[in-house]
């Protein structure tokens, strides 16, 4: 049975196995998360994406590279459904949550620390980002010991905690 927390904090300093990293399909960077993981993580996470992701990800797919810098062995890099650009099935976004444990089965990852996917630059809901997110952790049958999901700022952490 795995364990759910929240904790408030940056997904960049947290000491886990893997951290989830809230990517776009072509898995070369960007802001928000994404931007604080390769920045904290060093160039390794970029090099490892052009190696294992030539075409990138499909929305809704997950895939693993080294962590570099950062204190986690691996970084799990997701691909939520940007509802700024009309990807509105909600689907896309639980499938980001049971790709991530699937991938953290196969890699061996015995604890995990989420962000919450979509909910910025792509603009899902975060109510609905936090319930896609449980409801998808709860249902998911994995190795995974330990979920733990990072709240970035006092309101998040309320938001996530109130639902947990
Ligand atoms: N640690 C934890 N959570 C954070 C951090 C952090 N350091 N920084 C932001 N958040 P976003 P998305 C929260 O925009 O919506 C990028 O450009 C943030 O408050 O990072 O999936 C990618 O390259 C929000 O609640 O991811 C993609 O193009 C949540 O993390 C696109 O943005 C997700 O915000 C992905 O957009």
């Amino acid at each position: 049975m795995m364990d759910i927390e929240v904790v408030e904090g940056d997904i960049t300093q947290q000491d886990v196995d893997a951290v989830v990293n809230a990517a776009n399909r072509a898995m070369r960077g960007g802001g928000g998360v994404d931007g604080a993981i390769h920045r904290g993580g060093g160039p390794q996470i970029l090099a490892d994406c052009i190696a294992r992701f030539p075409h990138g990800l499909a929305t809704g797919d997950a895939g693993w590279t080294t962590a570099g810098l950062l204190p986690a062995r691996w970084v799990i890099h997701v691909v939520g459904p940007n509802r700024n650009a009309g990807e509105t099935d909600r689907s896309l976004l639980t499938s980001c949550y049971r790709r991530a444990l699937e991938v953290a089965d196969e890699i061996g990852a015995r604890s995990i620390a989420f962000p919450l996917v979509s909910a910025g630059v792509y603009g899902w809901p975060k109510e609905d980002a936090v319930d896609a997110a449980l409801e998808t952790l709860r249902a998911t049958p994995t190795q995974v010991e330990l979920a733990r999901m990072v709240a970035f700022g006092r309101s998040a952490y309320e938001l996530i905690a109130g639902r947990l």
